[in-house]
């Protein structure tokens, strides 16, 4: 019999960066293998994919966050979260200072963020430098990623998911199987966070912040599947 303890069966991922930096091309690379190139989206997008986590098949959630400024700070994401990965671009210092930032504010003090509560404390988090690929472009040192996650407890990865270095996959992986506390108690509600994404229907809030997709098993990227999430 599973131990839900140590092996959740669901486990759910906010992806946090700066515009452009390869957030959905690593999503879509991670859950499906492939690379596509352009993935314009407004919106928040949450994925859905039953994957095996050291031989267990786990429900994994991903959600892309779209917005990247502090201004519209992801606090109802992380707060649903389990763990964050927080991607930059090693070709763009301002990336890096919007993860780093989003850092420190997880790390904050309780009660001085509002993402800071006992239901993001002691929450995985990775830290991952993307686009190592274009090492002439640069602006990123593999040293300043380094000790900026280790300052916040996150683990620490570089990669570039053009060139679908295994290293996406290890940080990815790592993050899941780091995901072994029970699940815990959630400010916002599922239902409700996922009836807010989806435009606000059974949703007293009227939130339209973005749309769900529900991903099949190997989704077609020119062709992904719009089965609404919603309870
Ligand atoms: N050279 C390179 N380009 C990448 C890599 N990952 C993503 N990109 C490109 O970066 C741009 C932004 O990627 P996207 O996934 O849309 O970024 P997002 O805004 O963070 O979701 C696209 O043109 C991607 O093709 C990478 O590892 N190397
Ligand atoms: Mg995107």
């Amino acid at each position: 019999m599973r131990d839900e303890r140590s092996s959740p069966s669901r486990v759910r991922i906010a992806v946090i960066g700066s515009s452009r930096v390869g957030k959905s091309a690593l999503i879509v690379r991670y859950l499906t293998r492939r690379y596509i190139g352009e993935y314009h989206s407004n919106t928040d997008l949450l994925y859905r994919q039953t994957v095996p986590i050291n031989g267990t098949p786990i429900e994994l959630e991903v959600i892309d966050v779209s917005g990247s400024n502090l201004d519209k700070f992801p606090t109802e994401q992380i707060q649903w979260a389990d763990a964050c990965l927080l991607v930059y671009s090693v070709t763009d210092r301002t990336s890096f200072e919007y993860a780093t930032e989003v850092l420190n504010i997880l790390k904050k003090p309780q009660n001085s963020s509002p993402a800071h509560n006992p239901a993001t404390s002691g929450m995985p988090l990775a830290l991952l430098g993307n686009k190592t690929d274009l090492d002439h472009l640069r602006q990123v040192p593999t040293k300043d990623g380094q000790s900026v996650s280790a300052a916040h407890g996150a683990s620490f990865s570089e990669a570039s998911v053009a060139d679908n270095t295994g290293d996406l996959y290890r940080c990815m992986d790592k993050l899941l199987a780091e995901v072994r506390t029970p699940q815990r108690s959630r400010k916002f509600s599922v239902t409700k966070m996922l009836g807010s994404l989806i435009g606000g229907q059974n949703n007293n809030n009227q939130t339209t912040r973005g749309s769900v997709v529900a991903c099949p098993r190997v989704p077609t990227p020119t062709r992904p599947a719009l089965a609404a999430a919603a309870p």
